[in-house]
């Protein structure tokens, strides 16, 4: 019996080459419209599938493949008498090879102007049903998802008409493709109604690269990112220059661009090592923003990160290539940045929008055996939005100091004190098991600066000891979120200095 072979394809690169050898192979070919027309035009002789189903494509196309005939002649088992026997009562033949891949859905959502009406006539039905009807033949139908294994199929075909573990490599893989391409669907839809289902957890992740290893050498890893992801995103950034990214690089160069992402208003630069900022600075330019950072804390920018939300200028440039750095991210670079900043063969210069991206993108960490999942801490708090519970209240440039310290608290790690003078940090302690130790860190790293700086805590005070020790620096005020049932304990201690505490109502933990 003639063996068959139906094409339809969304993505015809390699199409004519492989038709080609299917036809050598001895095969019939058969097909839908537009890969009908690419297969004459190369002067192929193929059939249309109408020609089977004696039925021709309606209702502008979404309705092709959708036949009896055609599923039949997918589903029906070779090796089972009755199901031969209701093909041939029917005068349907069955199909052997199928090579089908789908309306491009994804390249679709991601257009900037799409509209909902192109996104849905973009949602292939016949081709996935036909994908799924052959690879649950895989014992007798060969089915081809990805031109890429088109090469492999023929060599495979040539071997009396395939093999039966390569036919089920091959459909194992259709169920994956089906698999992403319904979760990108079912992504879609939940961007569009609002509608979660609490139950499933649905993001489809593809992979942006292979990493040399993760956090350490002994470790694989891989970089994937969300199948839709728009604006401000480490995935989504343009490399200029410089290495490969590395696990840690990806991480770290993510924590700048979060804390930078906080502030819009003026200028900032960030400096990030390990995670956490080490140097925060706003200023009324970017290369003043830059020597804020830098200066925070000198020693530990060493090898860091520096996220910047303006324009990288010349002058930030001739600073910035004067210490070691592993990556600088901006929105851009100047021409004359860019030519002084690649004389350093190794860092890394990315470039990605930095606008806010509050879009429904989750945090998601692993445990042993399961994830977590949550939405991204975007909790902000303005100056109307706090409580000012001691004696003396800031003033209007305190309270912006304050807030500052807390947009930057937020992105250090538990438990966290920051202090701030002015629109700088001057100490950072991050990560202590204790509120009183993160303190002490802070208050040694500031040094004399901390007299009439700023302080704040990512979580309240337990007990007034963290407050004592800031009186003693001299700390002049405190943001902390307040609830503890002991706050008072802190107040009284701040009214017996003269410092000033205001409460956001709302908790920074970051574990
Ligand atoms: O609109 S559909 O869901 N209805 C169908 O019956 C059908 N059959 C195949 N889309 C359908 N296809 C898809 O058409 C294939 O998956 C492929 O992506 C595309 C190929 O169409 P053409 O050959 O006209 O370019």
């Amino acid at each position: 019996m003639t063996k068959r072979a139906l094409l339809s394809v969304s993505d015809k690169s390699n199409l004519v080459e492989f038709a080609t050898g299917l036809e050598k192979l001895g095969y019939e070919l058969i097909s839908t419209g537009g890969t009908l027309k690419a297969l004459k035009e190369a002067g192929l002789t193929a059939r249309p599938v109408s020609d089977i189903t004696n039925f021709d494509e309606i209702l502008d196309g979404r309705v092709k493949t959708l036949h009896p005939y055609i599923h039949a002649g997918l589903l029906a088992r070779r090796d089972e008498e009755s199901h031969i026997k209701q093909l041939e009562e029917r005068d349907i033949s069955p199909i052997d090879v199928v090579v089908v891949n789908l309306y491009p859905f994804k390249e679709t959502i991601a257009k900037e102007d799409v509209t909902e009406e192109d996104a849905i006539e973009n949602i292939d039905i016949g081709g996935p049903t036909m994908l799924r009807s052959a690879s649950k033949n895989f014992r007798d139908v060969t089915v081809v998802v990805d031109p890429a294994d088109y090469n492999d199929t023929l060599e495979n075909l040539q071997q009396s008409g395939g093999t039966a573990a390569f036919r089920k490599k091959l459909a194992a893989k259709v169920f994956r493709h089906t698999a992403n391409y319904d979760a990108m669907i079912a992504n879609y839809f939940v961007d569009i109604t609002d509608e979660k289902d609490p139950e499933t957890f649905t993001v489809t992740y593809e992979k942006v690269q292979s990493l040399r290893y993760g956090e350490n050498p002994h470790q694989e890893a891989a970089f994937y990112k969300e199948g839709n992801v728009k604006g401000a995103s480490i995935a989504n950034a343009k490399q200029l220059h410089g290495k490969e990214l590395s696990y840690n690089n990806i991480q770290d160069a993510n924590a700048a661009l979060e804390v930078v992402l906080e502030f819009s208003e003026k200028p900032a630069a960030v400096a990030v090592k390990h995670m956490n900022p080490c140097g925060v600075g706003i200023g009324d330019s970017i290369l003043e923003a830059y020597q804020k950072a830098y200066e925070a804390d000198p020693v530990s920018i060493f090898g860091g990160i520096v996220a910047l939300n303006r324009e990288v200028d010349e002058a930030t440039a001739n600073l910035l290539k004067d210490i070691f750095l592993e990556i600088v991210i901006a929105p851009s670079f100047s021409e004359k940045a860019l030519e002084i900043l690649t004389v350093k063969p190794n860092i890394r210069l990315l470039e990605t929008p930095i606008e806010v991206n509050e879009s429904d993108s989750k945090k998601v960490v692993s445990v042993i055996g399961g994830l977590l999942v949550q939405d991204r801490d975007h909790g902000r708090v303005n100056a109307d939005g706090v409580e000012v519970v001691t004696d003396r209240k800031p003033d209007a440039k305190e309270l912006e100091e304050l807030l500052f310290a807390w947009k930057v608290c937020k992105h250090v790690k538990s438990n966290a004190i920051v202090v701030a003078k002015g629109d700088q940090t001057v100490g950072v302690g991050a990560g202590q098991m204790n509120r009183v130790g993160a303190a002490a860190i802070a208050f040694e790293q500031a040094g004399d600066k901390t007299k009439d700086a700023v302080l704040a805590s990512d979580a309240f005070f337990p007990m007034p000891d963290t407050v004592e020790k800031a009186a003693k620096a001299g700390i002049k005020a405190i943001i902390q979120p307040g609830g503890s049932k002991r706050d008072q304990d802190s107040i009284d201690e701040c009214n017996k200095h003269g410092i000033a505490m205001v409460l956001t109502g709302m908790r920074h933990f970051k574990h």
